[in-house]
C-alpha cells in the first residue's frame, strides 16, 4: 500500500438524510478508482460500504463504514454514515474523524430534516462542508429552484462549482466552473456568472482586482480556493449521479484538489483528563493521541479519525508469534512507539489494558 504523507491525505464523510445515496456514491467512488472491480450496490447487497447482514438485509446504512481510494496522489479516505437519525451518533463519530463532511442531497427531495442537522452538526465540529447534490437522472429536478432553496436555507456562500448538463434522463454529466467556464451549459450560463463572480470572494485582494476588472487567472483562483472552503468562507454545491456514474470522476478530482488536508483545518480542542485543563491538538504525525483509558477490561477500537491518523503511525507492532499486536502508543502515560503503517483508518483493533496501558491485538482491516 502506498505511504502518504499527511498533507496527501483526505478524510471526507458522507452524511445527509436516508437515501439521498450517500452509499451507493461512496460505491461508485470506488469503482471509478478501481479499488473495487464491480460497482457495488445496497439494493442487491454487493455494497462494499452496506456490508453487515442487517445493512444487507435493510437496504440502509447502519453503522459508520470506510474504504480508501487513491487519486492523484492522494489517499481519499471515505467515511459513509447511516442517514437515519437514530444512529446520528455515527455521523457524528464519522465528522470527528474527518476533515469534510459531504451533505448529500437527493435532487427531486431536495433540503431535508437531516440536511440540516447535517449541516448544524459539520459547522460545530467546525470542518468544511460540501454539498453534492445526487441523483441527477431522476425525473422531475427543479436545478434552479434547488440551488436557491439551498442559499436560503444555508446561505449565500453556497456556491455551485460542478453545474448539470441536462437533468433525468437526459442527464450527461458536471461541468466545472472553476476549469471549464467557458463550457458551462448555455441554460445555466447566468448561474455560471454569478459562480464565478462569488468564488472570487475566496481572497479579498482577488476580488478587489475582479472588481477593479483585472482578470484573475484560473490559476489564481483554483490557488485560492482550498483556504476558502477549510475554513467555510465557501461551501462548493456539486452534483452527480452515482448510480449512473456521472459526475463521479469530477467530485474524486475536486476532493483531491479542494479538500483540505488534516493540517488544513483549525485544531481540536478537548480537556485533558486528568489535569481537567483545555488543550488544542493539531494533526501532528509525530505526537499520536492521548486516550483515556476509562477503566479495565475490553475496548474496541476503531481508528477512523485524523487522530487515529496519528494513532497510525505511532503504532508498534509486536509480533507474537502468528498473531500481530500493536501497541497503542501514548496512551495514559505509555511511550511512543516505532512509525509503522499497519493499521488504517477503517480499522478496527481490539484493545485491553495490559501492564498499565493499551495493548490491541488483531486488526481487523489493514
Ligand atoms: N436513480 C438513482 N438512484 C440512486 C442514486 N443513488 C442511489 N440511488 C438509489 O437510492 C436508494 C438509496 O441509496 P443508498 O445509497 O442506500 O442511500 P443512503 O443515503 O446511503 O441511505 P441511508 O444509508 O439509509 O442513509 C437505493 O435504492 C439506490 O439504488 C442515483 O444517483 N440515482
Ligand atoms: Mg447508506
Amino acid at each position: 500500500m502506498p505511504k502518504y504523507e499527511t498533507k496527501d491525505i483526505r478524510n471526507i464523510v458522507l452524511v445527509g438524510h436516508n437515501s439521498s445515496g450517500k452509499t451507493t456514491f461512496g460505491d461508485a467512488l470506488l469503482f471509478k478508482t478501481k479499488a473495487n472491480a464491480r460497482m457495488g450496490s445496497v439494493d442487491d447487497g454487493s455494497s462494499i460500504f452496506d456490508f453487515e447482514p442487517e445493512e444487507k438485509d435493510r437496504k440502509n446504512s447502519i453503522d459508520l463504514a470506510a474504504a480508501s481510494v487513491h487519486v492523484q496522489g492522494r489517499e481519499i479516505n471515505i467515511l459513509d454514515a447511516p442517514g437515519y437519525p437514530d444512529f446520528v451518533g455515527e455521523a457524528i463519530c464519522g465528522m470527528n474523524a474527518a476533515e469534510t463532511a459531504v451533505i448529500c442531497i437527493n435532487a427531486v427531495d431536495g433540503i431535508r430534516v437531516n440536511t440540516r442537522k447535517m449541516w448544524e452538526l459539520a459547522q460545530k465540529v467546525g470542518i468544511a462542508r460540501f454539498i453534492l447534490i445526487n441523483k441527477m437522472d431522476l425525473d422531475n429536478i427543479k436545478f434552479l429552484d434547488l440551488i436557491t432553496s439551498i442559499r436560503e436555507t444555508f446561505g449565500k456562500d453556497c456556491v455551485p462549482v460542478l453545474l448539470p448538463q441536462g437533468s433525468g434522463d437526459a442527464f450527461k454529466g458536471v461541468v466545472s466552473v472553476i476549469t471549464n467556464y467557458a463550457g458551462a451549459p448555455n441554460e445555466l450560463r447566468d448561474l455560471a456568472d454569478e459562480s464565478r463572480e462569488k468564488l472570487m470572494e475566496a481572497d479579498d485582494k482577488m476580488i478587489e482586482e475582479y472588481l477593479e476588472g483585472k482578470p484573475v487567472t484560473t490559476e489564481e483562483l483554483v490557488a485560492a480556493l482550498p483556504k476558502a472552503f477549510a475554513q467555510g468562507k465557501l461551501v462548493p454545491i456539486l452534483c452527480a449521479s452515482a448510480k449512473k456514474d456521472l459526475g463521479v470522476a469530477e467530485f474524486l478530482d475536486f476532493v483531491a484538489k479542494f479538500a483540505p488536508s488534516p493540517l488544513d483545518i483549525a485544531p481540536k480542542k478537548g480537556v485533558d483528563p486528568e489535569k481537567k485543563a483545555e488543550v488544542t491538538r493539531q494533526a501532528v504525525r509525530q505526537r499520536p493521541p492521548h486516550l483515556h483509558h476509562g477503566g479495565g477490561g475490553r475496548h474496541r477500537l476503531r481508528l477512523q479519525s485524523r487522530r487515529s491518523e496519528h494513532l497510525r503511525h505511532g503504532l508498534r507492532s509486536e509480533r507474537a508469534g502468528a498473531v500481530p499486536e500493536f501497541r497503542v502508543p501514548a496512551v495514559d502515560g505509555v511511550d511512543g512507539g516505532r512509525a509503522e503503517d499497519q493499521a488504517g483508518p477503517g480499522s478496527d483493533v481490539g484493545v485491553h489494558a495490559q501492564d498499565g496501558g493499551f495493548r490491541s491485538d488483531v486488526p481487523l482491516l489493514a
